[in-house]
């Protein structure tokens, strides 16, 4: 379809509160383009695959400690080692809807206390979305939702905190689609906003995150 001519893919990013959809919605847009014949991949942060991000899955799992500043450089750390990839991918024409990225990583630290213009600086250079879809939700509403899964930062008031900085962190290309919304509706959203998405980036050089 819209990458058949040899364009580039697009770089699509979900980002929400725990609970707040996103694993789901970004499978069923997977699926949905992939299903158009769109040449897309599903990617997360943190990947937990790599070494780094082992590390990273211990500590959410409070099986080790570490400093915030230390895990907050892992967490950025775990994107800069996918980065050419993803960019070679997208360059090759390959969509990839990646639930999570840069957002989480300032939004998360700086709800801990730290600077958040100190959070930003480490996800300088990396690639620039060409989407952020934020699924809004309440915090008490994602917290009903089933529950946590017992990680660290799955709390009610931490993640109001979380909701605030990422509230600061909006910018152009995002998108805020109210998450409460039923999953059908939440999903016909996501599909236009990144069918657009694909089409236009097109004639829009990729770019590097820069704030
Ligand atoms: P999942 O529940 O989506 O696996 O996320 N986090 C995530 C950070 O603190 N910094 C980051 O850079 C990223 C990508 C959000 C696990 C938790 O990790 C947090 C929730
Ligand atoms: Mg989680």
């Amino acid at each position: 379809m819209e990458n058949a001519g040899g364009g580039r893919g697009a770089l699509i990013v979900l980002e929400g509160l725990d609970r707040s959809g996103k694993s789901s919605q970004c499978a069923r847009l997977l699926s949905f383009l992939q299903g158009k014949g769109c040449a897309a991949e599903g990617w997360r942060f943190p990947d937990r695959e790599t070494s780094v991000g082992k590390m990273i899955s211990a500590y959410l799992a409070n099986e080790s400690q570490l400093d915030d500043r230390t895990i907050h450089l892992l967490f950025s750390a775990n994107r800069w080692e996918k980065r050419s990839l993803m960019e070679s991918k997208l360059l090759g024409g390959t969509t990839l809807v990646v639930d999570r990225y840069s957002y989480s990583g300032v939004a998360f630290s700086a709800a801990k206390g730290l600077d958040i213009e100190w959070c930003k600086a480490p996800e300088v250079g990396l690639l620039a979305p060409d989407l952020v879809i934020y699924l809004d939700v309440q915090p008490e509403k994602a917290a009903e939702r089933g529950g946590y899964g017992g990680e660290r930062y799955e709390r009610v008031e931490f993640q109001k905190s979380v909701a605030e900085h990422y509230h600061s962190l909006r910018g152009s290309t995002w998108k805020v689609v109210d998450g409460s919304l039923s999953m059908e509706t939440v999903e016909e959203q996501l599909r236009e906003l990144a069918m657009n998405c694909i089409s236009e980036c097109q004639e829009k050089q990729l770019t590097n995150l820069a704030w």
